[in-house]
């Protein structure tokens, strides 16, 4: 039977959806998640790999974290491999002991739609949202498909979590919205397999033929990327083809610890800064990437999407518990304030790590930067504070 009313409409079922579905079930506020896709393709998708020492303990303090605990991997240190040199940054040591969790998003969107269901809540997936209408009116409706009928969703509230490429911030008079864009000129191609990592913790790599990540899931499944040209095609790379270029950017006893294996998946992801301001509309509210897109490079994408939805359920627990307002007047600039200290963060990582041009100055400019940032205390102190996650602000 087709839904037609709750107080909270939420579009997509990522983790931004998912999470504040979940939050706000806690507050006793109801939600719907109306989600495009098959659940077997929501749960399939290969993406994020590390949670902030902020967003692991969100999830630990509303109740989901009890596999991440089991199969979540502590790390205190992220490394540097650049000119020859491997250097380490000790993250915990330079923020008083934060670490970053090794738990891939696939995980935790699984585990947010275990508890979601187990809770009986009203997540359907293979229902589109094709209109949003209303929110500027204070009647915000939302009208969906199911089985090839279309309904209609009345709200009181529409959290836009659809992602880069939903309806929501395309719904939004371009008049009333500014958006910021820079893509970078490559991308990364991935791959994933089951086969041990080459060190213990990531490994980030500035080479001249290119970047390179070294990344894990687990002690027997490795997650490795290399940036590849923004326009390639992931046909034209053999399993060989691909672990040949990774060894060849890593440092000499890196690149003999790999560990080859057939692909699990491989794909290419594009790389684009990107922000839409402002991220409330009325009774419409954008979170996660339908708001602001990060290279991956910094680890954020994930993060922010937790950040938002704890910021906005928190204004909308707010509305429905004190008939308060001030905090959903406040939301979109509390986390803009954030996400702008990420997407800094992820365009300077990005843009010392990266092969931009052949011309020799720009390698030595970067490395340059990176003998500086690992030379200096405040260097590492940057790097460790933003990988880890900049703190929350108090929003009550
Ligand atoms: P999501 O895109 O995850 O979810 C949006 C959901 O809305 C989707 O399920 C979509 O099907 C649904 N939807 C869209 N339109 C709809 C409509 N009209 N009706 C109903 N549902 C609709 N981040 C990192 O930190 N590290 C990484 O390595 C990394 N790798 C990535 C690789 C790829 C290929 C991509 C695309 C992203 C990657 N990211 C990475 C970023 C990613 O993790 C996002 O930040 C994260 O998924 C954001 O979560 P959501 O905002 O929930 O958006
Ligand atoms: C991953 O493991 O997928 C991963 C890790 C760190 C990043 C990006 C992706 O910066």
């Amino acid at each position: 039977m087709a839904l037609t009313r709750t107080q909270v409409g939420i579009i997509g079922s990522g983790p931004a959806g998912l999470l504040l579905s979940h939050l706000l079930h806690r507050e006793g506020i109801e939600s719907v998640i109306l989600e495009r896709r098959s659940r077997s393709y929501v749960e399939g998708r290969i993406r994020a790999g590390v949670l902030e020492q902020g967003t692991a303990d969100l999830l630990r303090e509303v109740g989901v974290a009890e596999r991440m605990e089991r199969e979540g991997l502590p790390h205190a240190g992220i490394n540097l491999a650049f000119s020859e040199r491997l250097e380490r940054i000790d993250m915990a040591a330079h923020t008083g002991g934060k670490t970053v969790l090794i738990y891939g998003q696939t995980k935790v969107t699984r585990d947010l739609i275990r508890a979601r269901l187990d809770a009986g809540a009203p997540l359907l997936f293979e229902t589109p949202v094709v209109g949003i209408e209303g929110y500027l009116d204070a009647k915000p409706r939302l009208i969906y498909e199911q089985n090839g009928q279309r309904h209609e969703l009345r709200c009181d509230f529409v959290a836009g979590c659809d992602g880069y490429h939903g309806i929501a911030r395309r719904s939004v008079d371009p008049a009333r919205l500014h958006t910021f864009e820079k893509t970078y000129p490559f991308g990364w191609l991935g791959l994933l397999a089951d086969v041990p990592p080459a060190a213990e913790e990531l490994i980030y790599v500035n080479h001249a033929r290119g970047f390179a990540l070294c990344s894990m899931r687990s002690p027997t499944r490795s997650r490795y990327y290399i940036q590849c040209d923004a326009d390639d095609d992931v046909a034209r790379w053999t399993d060989e083809a691909f672990w040949d270029e990774l060894r060849r950017r890593l440092p000499p006893r890196v690149a003999e610890a790999v560990v080859t294996g057939p692909r699990l998946e491989m794909s290419i992801a594009p790389l684009r800064s990107f922000v839409a301001e402002p991220m409330r509309f009325g009774r419409l509210f954008l979170a996660g990437d339908a708001a602001h897109i990060v290279p991956p490079t910094g680890a954020k994408g994930l993060n922010l999407a937790a950040s938002d939805v704890h910021y906005l359920a928190r204004a909308l627990a707010a509305h429905y518990r004190e008939g308060r307002t001030d905090l959903l007047d406040r939301y979109s600039e509390t986390a803009l304030r954030r996400v702008w200290k990420a997407i800094r963060f992820s365009w300077w990582f990005t843009s010392v790590l990266h092969k931009f041009t052949d011309d020799p100055i720009d390698h030595r400019l970067q490395i340059a930067e990176l003998d500086y940032i690992t030379g200096s205390n405040a260097g590492r102190t940057m790097v460790a504070e933003n990988y880890v996650g900049l703190p929350l602000e108090p929003f009550d």
